[in-house]
């Protein structure tokens, strides 16, 4: 078995003006094709070569750095591209907003929190929104390390995920993360992330 690119749901001008085609067309075709192919280059012909990536993350520790880097990058794109849409933004839905008003006290609080992790990430990772099994926890991880690894600070189920690699921004917002990050939210597809809450609390 091997892992597969996954079909994009939209095209790669469809997140302009927030993220520009060639960024997206770069990121998805080299960024995430990359890691694909070295995920699965890691993992030929060793007993990871069936298990689901998920499983794979799990016992992290244990495999390769290869495996960590690529496996990572291939789990977190899958999710970074599903969590997003051309006709995104507002605020979260369903039970999601419930759930992010008890936990963090209020939508806004929340959005300055997930953003301020996604700004003071020192040099590359990823932003988090996870469920922890209890709650819902805000923070980032370096590289391309995620909360399903058993070396992240905070385990969970990763709800939504930012991606704060230069690769990311930089052709359209060089070194302004901050900007990059204050309109993520205007394609943040919050029904989606609902939909994954909804898959995580009922585990
Ligand atoms: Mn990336």
């Amino acid at each position: 078995m091997s892992f597969q690119l996954p079909a994009l749901k939209y095209d790669y001008k469809a997140l302009e003006p927030y993220i520009d085609a060639m960024t997206m067309d770069i990121h998805y075709n080299k960024h995430h094709g990359a890691y694909t192919t070295n995920l699965n280059s890691a993992i030929v012909g060793t007993s990871l070569d069936d298990l689901p990536i998920e499983e794979i993350l799990r016992e992290v520790s244990k495999h390769s750095a290869a495996v960590r880097n690529n496996g990572g990058g291939y789990y977190n794109h899958n999710l970074f591209w599903e969590v997003m849409t051309p006709s995104g933004g507002g605020l979260p839905t369903g039970e999601l907003y419930s759930a992010i008003v008890k936990n963090f006290g209020s939508f806004d609080e929340f959005k300055e929190k997930f953003s301020s992790a996604a700004a003071t990430r020192f040099g590359s990772g990823w932003a988090w929104l996870v469920w922890t099994g209890n709650e819902l926890k805000v923070f980032s991880t370096p590289n391309q390390d995620n909360p399903l690894m058993d070396v992240s600070e905070i385990k969970g189920f990763p709800l939504m995920g930012l991606d704060v690699w230069e690769h990311a921004y930089y052709l359209k917002y060089q070194n302004r993360r901050v900007e990059y990050v204050q309109n993520f939210w205007n394609v943040i597809d919050w029904k989606t992330v609902n939909e994954r809450f909804i898959i995580a609390t009922n585990k």
